[in-house]
């Protein structure tokens, strides 16, 4: 595998030095909230809902009336839209689920192992407020826990969050929803409050109160990735087109300041031709106060001597969405193996896998691709093993059991064992 540092390539464009949101007083901040929210439920939740969302709602759980009203209000063709996007989100989460196969092998003569796929029984989705009301985004954490057949699965959401976000927590399939933003709407989900039930796993992305809530409740529950601003970056040689790839790089761009858009490529020529077309589509893009300033501050193009180098880089960066616009980019994208999803020549746009095709759209980001993928119906089920031993078995396990439990000292396993050998003698255990 090649190993590549930022020595061995050319930059056309540099972001412009680290782009951390270092906060010390955030992790403080985040404990006490949960402590409140543990001790005080959901006199603690009014609390933070009047300070951070400058509103304290009736109740936090929307009512069924609500429910019927923000469906009511709904544009039609944003519900058919979402309805789109929850049929496609669905249909590959059931086929995903299907590779999920339970298992039953004799490893030895009478030595039954197995394992079974077992949904988890609760799940909250956190479904994050933000600049834009991303309508994908209860799609996306809600819909697979359905597919999973997840006993219940609640939602949260700032109590600001648009109505059609409401609708659509409904449309996906959430059994319940609440008016709960922030740290405090994690804590709640993790350790219930009267209003709230306590869930197993939280899921779905948020900001950085959200993702430091969501690390310091784990072990309490199960958490998905902790997701940061959304993150791009292309690999292209002289066959890609850049008004295509500026288009792209800008999309994800117009997320946050913070998100990180980059492009390496064989093809100065490509690089330059790139670096010009942004500056030319931010000029008219209505969002570019935001897309231009994410450009500017974590932007970056660099040239890379040959496909190897190029994906070698690729493999280094490890980003959220990975577009592959090479002249093969089924045999270019073969080799990639750091990336929370892959997208494979130029018509596969991200914006295809955040809005409606099916892929889910919550993926690890920072580099957490090195070591993991993103949100699916995996992340709702357990794989749990089990195993039953008849008496062929036993012979086979039951010394080496008690010849090491008697090594390390474990005399109660070692007898655990033994009284498997002679169930009928047990005066023939041996202290
Ligand atoms: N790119 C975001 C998801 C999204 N973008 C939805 C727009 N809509 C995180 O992957
Ligand atoms: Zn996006």
């Amino acid at each position: 595998m090649g190993m590549i540092s930022e020595a061995d390539i050319e930059y056309i464009k540099r972001p412009q030095g680290q782009d951390v949101q270092a906060d010390q007083t955030l992790s403080k901040t985040v404990q006490t909230i949960i402590e409140q929210v543990r001790e005080r439920g959901d006199a603690a939740l009014r609390d933070y809902s009047a300070k951070f969302d400058k509103t304290t709602p009736d109740n936090f759980e929307v009512s069924p009336n609500e429910i019927a009203s923000a469906l009511a209000d709904l544009d039609p063709q944003t519900r058919k839209d979402s309805e789109f996007a929850i049929a496609q989100v669905k249909r590959f989460a059931q086929a995903q689920l299907a590779t999920l196969q339970p298992l039953e092998i004799e490893t030895l003569p009478g030595v039954h192992l197995g394992h079974r796929i077992i949904p988890i029984q609760t799940v909250g989705c956190y479904i994050p407020g933000g600049r834009y009301p991303i309508l994908s985004a209860p799609v996306m954490s809600i819909v697979p826990a359905v597919v999973a057949g997840c006993d219940e699965i609640i939602a949260c959401l700032p109590p600001g969050a648009h109505p059609a976000m409401i609708a659509i927590c409904h449309l996906a399939g959430a059994h319940r929803i609440f008016k709960v933003g922030g740290a405090q709407a994690i804590a709640a989900m993790a350790w219930g409050t009267e209003s709230v039930p306590e869930v197993n796993k939280v899921v779905g992305p948020g900001n950085a109160f959200v993702n430091e809530a969501k690390r310091q409740v784990f072990g309490k529950v199960g958490i998905d990735a902790l997701a940061g601003p959304s993150e791009i970056y292309v690999v292209a040689d002289e066959s890609a087109d850049p008004r295509i790839l500026a288009a792209d790089l800008l999309a994800q761009a117009e997320h946050d300041v913070h998100t990180r858009v980059g492009m390496a490529t064989t093809s100065p020529h490509i690089a330059h031709e790139t670096l010009a077309e942004i500056e030319r589509q931010l000029r008219n893009l209505p969002t570019a106060a935001t897309a231009g300033e994410a450009w500017k501050r974590q932007g970056e193009i660099v040239i890379c001597r040959d496909e190897a180098q190029l994906i070698a880089w690729a493999d280094y960066i490890a980003t959220e969405h990975l577009q592959v616009h090479t002249r093969d980019p089924h045999a270019t994208a073969s080799k990639i193996r750091n990336y929370g999803s892959l997208f494979i020549g130029q018509n596969a746009s991200v914006v295809f896998s955040d809005k409606c095709c099916g892929t889910n759209h919550t993926l690890p980001t920072m580099a957490a691709a090195r070591y993991t993928g993103g949100l699916w119906v995996g992340a709702y089920v357990k794989i749990c093993t089990h195993q039953w031993i008849d008496d062929h078995g036993i012979a086979a396990v039951a010394e080496p059991a008690v010849r090491q439990s008697r090594t390390e000292g474990m005399q109660a396993h070692r007898r655990a064992a033994e009284i498997r050998l002679f169930p009928h003698n047990v005066d023939a255990i041996t202290n």
